[in-house]
């Protein structure tokens, strides 16, 4: 049976989840309120607007339709600032070795990002040609902790949800992937991520023999 393999973006294949905090922490500070480390757990692999109102929920202030959607493109804008130099070393440890061991054993391989950027990052770090399918936020009608983004990306790769490997680094995206019949593989702690098979540090501790032939 054909096992494949589908990645998170963010926090998985570059470190852009921490761009992702730094532009949210600057658009809270607005608010005064100051977004810590484990409030951006929460955020991972959460939709924009999702996040927004979360971040309004936290600070406790309502902003009208009008400003709601200026402040996500500012944020969005602060987050484009400092993903704009990316290139082709900007990926996280073992990121090189893992695309090189998947493609030598042609292992069917997708994305399943929530953001609506991941087109551009992965082309900033090269790496836009080596999926199969890409499956973002402008292809799902409903975000992670939803299974859909990682049903997409199984339809498309031909493969039954039980024998896809979802690597990632959001609660919300192991959510996900299991209400998806995956499995996943947490790339972080067991406490920051309840539910996945194995936790990692990053896609270099990947043991390829783990995988069902
Ligand atoms: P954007 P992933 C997610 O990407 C991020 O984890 C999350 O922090 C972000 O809010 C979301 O994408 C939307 O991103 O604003 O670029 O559309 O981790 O699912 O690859
Ligand atoms: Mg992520």
């Amino acid at each position: 049976m054909k096992t494949a393999i589908i990645l998170d973006l963010d926090g998985v294949i570059c470190d852009t989840a921490h761009f992702h905090f730094l532009a949210w922490q600057r658009l809270a500070a607005e608010y005064g309120y100051a977004l810590t480390h484990a409030d951006n757990e929460q955020l991972k692999g959460v939709s924009r607007v999702d996040s927004l109102k979360f971040i309004l929920s936290l600070a406790n202030k309502t902003l009208s339709a009008e400003q709601f959607e200026t402040d996500l493109h500012r944020k969005n804008e602060w987050y484009l600032e400092l993903v704009k130099d990316m290139g082709p070393s900007d990926t996280l440890p073992g990121v090189t070795a893992f695309f090189a061991e998947v493609a030598a054993r042609h292992i069917p391989l997708a994305l399943g990002s929530a953001s609506k950027n991941a087109n551009m990052v992965l082309s900033r770090v090269g790496l836009l040609q080596a999926f199969d399918a890409i499956v973002d936020a402008s292809q799902v009608s409903q975000g992670k902790p939803h299974p859909e983004t990682f049903l997409k990306a199984a339809e498309l790769l031909g493969i039954a949800p039980e024998n896809c490997l979802v690597f990632e680094d959001s609660a919300a995206g192991v959510q996900a992937a299991i209400a998806g019949g995956m499995k996943t593989i947490g790339i972080g702690t067991p406490n920051d991520l309840p539910g996945a098979i194995l936790h990692l540090r990053d896609l270099g501790e990947f043991d390829f023999n783990r995988l069902p032939a």
